[in-house]
């Protein structure tokens, strides 16, 4: 009896051992920073739960700013920094070079950074500089959507007339580099002009006055691009109010249902749809890969595609699951 008393007690004690070991390997713990509060987002974020959840990674996601710009993403990134218990940071930076400073007294307080949908600098982490310190970028090829949106865009208007650009703001990446492809793309056509850029501050309204003010200033225009959602949501809107729909073609970034109902309309013509959960997913992933073992992220750039809705295919069941989440 006395020996069945003492194996009991020894298993007891071997186990609260083993429980206090598991204790002390602390579950990581990730916190998530959007840009703006928009779909994109928050398609993002589901991205991001399903894979912390399957990894048993720790989630902290921070209010959603409700503007673009370092003045409401700084002080809700500090916040998240002074809690003191996360070990990464996954946001997407409203400024290519505000948030370089702010960034990296986070990531001198022990913080890993990854940059998604957005980058600081460059976004060439590989180089020697003073944004060289985040993990990795990852997010779309912008540039690339550019130059392809272009090329739709241009064959859809016979490769000859004016177009617009309606975009959010000139220092952040995702946008600055689809307006770079998109010029590099026309660049083609030498009967295709750009008649002016304007820049809506991530508004729709002002998109929306923006663009009814340069279809007045220029009737003939007959291809507008919107460079993100809200800048593409404004330009519909104006292109429908000023009766100008199917004479002025319209390619649009960011597969919002209501871009998704306007293109089935006829009111739009093109929507490049990123792949925002698949982005937030490969965050938490390569995040938790890195503090596991400390598998270095390639080229410290993960880029995932994107995919085109047109009217043939916007119907099509497999392209369903490309549409953003509210
Ligand atoms: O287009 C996305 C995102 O990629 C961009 O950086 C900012 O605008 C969106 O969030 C759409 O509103």
């Amino acid at each position: 009896m006395r020996r069945v008393i003492l194996s009991l007690l020894c298993g007891l004690l071997v186990s609260s051992v083993v429980s206090d070991g598991l204790a002390a390997e602390k579950k990581l713990k990730f916190a998530f920073v959007a840009g703006v509060a928009d779909p994109f987002y928050f398609t993002m974020e589901k991205g991001i739960r399903k894979k912390a959840q399957e990894l048993g990674v720790d989630l902290v996601v921070s209010e959603y700013p409700k503007a673009w710009g370092p003045e409401v993403q700084v002080p809700i990134l500090e916040a998240i920094a002074a809690r003191g218990d996360i070990d990464l940071i996954m946001t997407a930076p409203t400024s290519t070079e505000a948030l370089i400073p702010v960034l990296k007294k986070i990531h001198d307080q022990g913080i890993e950074i990854i940059t998604v949908d957005t980058f600081i600098g460059d976004g060439d982490y590989t180089k020697e500089s003073n944004y060289s310190f985040p993990l990795a970028y990852i997010g779309t090829d912008n540039k690339l959507g550019g130059i392809q949106v272009a090329e739709r865009l241009a064959k859809m208007i016979g490769e000859k007339g004016k177009v617009y650009i309606n975009t959010t703001n000139p220092d952040v990446s995702s946008v600055r580099d689809r307006v770079e492809g998109f010029k590099e793309g026309i660049k083609k056509y030498p009967n295709i002009e750009l008649v002016g850029i304007d820049y809506n501050l991530d508004s729709q309204e002002k998109a929306q006055a923006q663009t009814l003010a340069k279809l007045q200033a220029s009737p003939d225009i007959v291809g507008i691009f919107g460079t993100n959602l809200f800048s593409a949501q404004g330009v519909y809107q104006a292109v429908v109010n000023a009766g100008l729909t199917g004479t002025v073609k319209i390619a649009s970034w960011d597969a919002t249902q209501d871009l998704i109902n306007a293109l089935k309309k006829g009111q739009v013509d093109l929507v490049l749809a990123q792949l925002p959960a698949e982005i937030g997913g490969l965050a938490v992933e390569w995040g938790y890969k890195y503090f596991k073992d400390k598998t270095p992220i390639p080229n410290k750039r993960v880029v995932p595609g994107f995919q085109f809705f047109t009217k043939e295919n916007v119907n099509d069941p497999e392209m369903q699951q490309y549409i953003y989440s509210k």
